[in-house]
């Protein structure tokens, strides 16, 4: 198939991209690299050294044989966006061109607006042109599983039946998320929901919990073709983050009591993932939902488990949760769709963290440990002078 990747430079969509091309599907990538920019902006880099853009693209056809188109331009433009899907005309879009962080987000009012700005404008551009230009087209967009927040009862894949009064609808889950940034996703689901009833277009929104891993089958043949490694307080995800803390001899930053509560996935079953909605279409006019995460843990109970696997001494320290979020909840999610479709989920009781040990621990030399701290409170209300 023809397959279109929207951030494609970022740290899943660089991985999709190759094994995608692996998979015998012919792709072509965009991104504005707003996420290179976050960096300077933030003072900070990748834990491992990632490549650019053509350096990557050059590689991988000089090791697989296949060949990735680049695009370098923003959703926002959406000149841009339409000339792209005319030009490659493809039979599927995965979407991950958004800002994806929620400390981010959270920074203050101007982030807030360029967040939403970006994720929610994008995402519409991109729907009229699908809408305008092939309807057919499949699209494949990332949301998260935070969407959901944590409410009190069983978490459904995106759809709930309810009785009311006596009279029963099959509705969109409610939504309660914990930051501008996952409000950005809540926002894109009702945009994209909505252009599949009005418009007849088919879609899959992948619900997806916190990734963590670095390496894929297809990056690790060569370090050009390496992924970025977040671990700042910003843009690094749990897991990620407590792996090369336990690595440089840093305590595991526990936010309050640690008992909020994630669905997580390995990077390796998040390109899976993608391949599998890809490769098996919604229908036209369907809004399908999959929660794509493969396990849940409590954030105390991911730090015991890095610290128990960590061959030396870990120091687990529980900081001020800078968020705000429950401090115990229920959470019990369903997530049956893409094992339906033929996952075989990697498993966190596996050997990945040992792997991630050895990986973080061969770059633990370009960490900045002044990096690792949160800065960011939920609870601030930050206006800056200008925007
Ligand atoms: P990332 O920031 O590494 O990648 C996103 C890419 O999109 C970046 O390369 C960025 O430059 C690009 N981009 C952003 N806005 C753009 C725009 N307007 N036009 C063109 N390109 C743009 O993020 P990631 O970790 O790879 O996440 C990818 C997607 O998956 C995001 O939508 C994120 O919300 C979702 N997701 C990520 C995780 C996770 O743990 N990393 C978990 C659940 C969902
Ligand atoms: N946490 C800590 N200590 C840390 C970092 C995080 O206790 O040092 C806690 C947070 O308070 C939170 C949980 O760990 O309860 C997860 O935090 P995170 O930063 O790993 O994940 P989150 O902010 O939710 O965002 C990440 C990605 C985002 C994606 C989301 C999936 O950045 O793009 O959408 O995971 S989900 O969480 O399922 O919504």
């Amino acid at each position: 198939m023809r397959v279109l990747v929207l951030g494609g430079d970022g740290y899943l969509g660089w991985p999709t991209a190759l094994h995608l091309s692996d998979n015998g599907h012919e792709i072509a990538i965009v991104d504005n690299f707003a996420r290179r920019r976050y960096d300077e902006e933030l003072g900070v880099e990748s834990l491992i050294p990632i490549e650019d853009m053509d350096t990557r693209v050059e590689a991988w056809q000089e090791i697989s044989g296949k060949r990735i188109t680049a695009y370098q331009g923003d959703l926002l433009d959406d000149e841009f966006a339409f000339q792209v899907l005319r030009e490659f005309a493809p039979e599927a879009v995965v979407h991950f061109a958004e800002q994806r962080s929620a400390p981010y987000s959270m920074i203050d009012r101007r982030h807030a607006v360029y967040t939403q700005h970006n994720n929610v404008v994008g995402t519409l551009n991109l729907l009229y042109a699908i809408a305008k230009i092939d309807p057919d087209i499949h699209l494949v967009k990332l949301g998260t599983m935070g969407e959901y927040g944590t409410p009190n009862i069983d978490i459904e894949e995106g759809w709930l039946d309810v009785e009311h009064n006596g009279r029963t609808d099959r509705m969109l889950f409610p939504k309660r998320p914990g930051s501008f940034y996952h409000l950005s996703k809540v926002h894109d689901s009702h945009n994209i929901e909505f252009a599949c009833r009005a418009w007849g277009l088919r879609a899959t929104d992948l619900n997806q919990g916190v990734v963590y891993g670095q390496e894929t089958p297809q990056t690790a043949r060569d370090p050009r073709l390496a992924t970025r490694f977040d671990y700042d307080a910003v843009f690094g995800t749990v897991l990620n983050r407590f792996v090369i803390q336990a690595v440089l001899g840093q305590p595991l930053t526990v936010y309050g009591r640690g008992g909020q509560q994630r669905g997580l996935i390995d990077i390796r079953d998040t390109v899976e993932c993608i391949r599998l909605a890809v490769e098996n279409r919604a229908d036209r006019g369907e809004f399908r939902v999959f929660n794509q995460m493969t396990e849940s843990f409590s954030v105390q109970g991911i730090a015991e488990l890095v610290a128990e696997r960590f061959p030396g001494p870990v120091q687990i320290e529980h900081l001020d949760n800078p968020r705000v979020e429950a401090a115990e909840h229920y959470y019990n999610v369903k997530h049956t769709g893409l094992v339906e479709l033929g996952l075989k989920p990697h498993l966190l009781s596996d050997t990945l963290i040992e792997s991630m040990f050895d990986i973080v621990g061969a770059n633990k030399h370009r960490a900045d440990t002044e990096k690792l701290h949160p800065q960011i409170r939920w609870t601030e209300v930050t206006e800056p002078a200008r925007v």
